[in-house]
């Protein structure tokens, strides 16, 4: 199928009240893993890459790789810019085909994250491509967080109302006690629903979920029996996930999980067959793995079985 927007994706999202998996790629295998899984589960999905996937790959060469891959398979696939922040790399993103690109401005006071999001909104839209921003900061809720503390770091529902105005945005993340990463929460994990729902009813747009990965105990105790130092680690459980979905969620992105896989897989490859040089034996079974992850992800999104909705 021919790339899709991703504002095609997730306005069906929004008003099926389900979300879509994006996943990050910056190789071959991952993105292999991603469509694979997505297409045996009919479901649309997001392939998105960050700035340093960009550095790493190539934005011209991400794109065409899911260029030809999209081809042969029959779900709705949408390439996107994660954590957009250069301009120079958003305009290569877009030059290269990107069909979804985020800007974020967010650490900048809010008329600065005015001032930038506007700006690529008008280009991106000239263009044809949707756009998603982000507001507030990504960081973990704990429970001995005060009101205020909470109030400084996450998303003020008028906040996102005024921004979507005046921005034009398609989709926004709003921040509400997620972070990036595979140490997420020293307790239980949280997500602030009261504050997301007031943001979904106020703004009626599709909401994107960053820093969503699971880390679920099953991987890491993999990687850590062959030999990945992980302690601690900890994710959003599949039950917080849904309950965010509920309350509208349209887009979660996940790396963090992905890595985790890969880790597992390659270190157990090179643990148990030392003698093993050939990397399509390396990396063959670390795509295997990351597309378990993938297809358990869609499951929990209610994605599965949407691609011609
Ligand atoms: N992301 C992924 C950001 C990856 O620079 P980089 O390639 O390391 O950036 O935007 C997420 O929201 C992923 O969340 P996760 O860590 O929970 O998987
Ligand atoms: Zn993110």
């Amino acid at each position: 199928m021919p790339i899709a927007t991703g504002i095609e994706v997730l306005a069906k999202a929004h008003e099926g009240n389900y979300a879509v998996g994006a996943f990050n790629f910056n190789n071959l295998e991952t993105l292999q893993a991603i469509l694979e899984a997505a297409e045996e589960l009919d479901a649309p999905v997001i392939v998105e890459t960050s700035e340093g996937a960009i550095h790493y790959a190539g934005a011209e060469m991400l794109y065409e790789m899911v260029e030809v891959l999209a081809r042969k398979v029959s779900i709705p696939v949408v390439i996107h810019l994660d954590h957009g922040k250069d301009f120079n790399i958003i305009m290569a993103a877009l030059r290269a085909g990107y069909t979804s690109i985020m800007i974020d401005a967010s650490s900048f006071p809010f008329e600065e994250n005015v001032r930038q999001t506007k700006r690529v909104v008008e280009i991106a839209h000239a263009m044809g491509v949707s756009v998603e921003a982000e507001l507030g900061t990504l960081k973990g809720i704990e429970d001995n967080v005060s009101v205020d503390e909470r109030d400084a770091t996450l998303i003020h529902p008028d906040q996102a109302v005024t921004f979507i105005q005046e921005t034009g945005i398609d989709y926004l993340a709003p921040a509400v006690g997620t972070s990036h990463g595979a140490f997420k929460y020293k307790g239980e994990s949280k997500i602030d629903y009261e504050r997301l729902k007031e943001v979904k009813r106020r703004t009626g747009i599709p909401l994107v979920l960053h820093g969503a990965s699971g880390v679920p105990a099953s991987l890491v105790e993999k990687a850590e029996k062959f030999g990945a130092k992980l302690a601690g680690a900890k994710g959003v459980s599949d039950e917080v996930l849904k309950e965010a979905v509920a309350c509208g969620i349209n887009k979660v992105n996940t790396d963090t999980d992905l890595r985790i896989a890969t880790v597992g897989a390659i270190r157990e490859v090179l643990a148990e067959h030392p003698d093993e040089i050939d990397p399509r034996k390396i990396l063959g079974p670390a795509r295997a793995a990351m597309k378990e992850v993938v297809k358990r992800r869609i499951g929990l999104l209610g994605s599965a079985g949407k691609a011609n909705l």
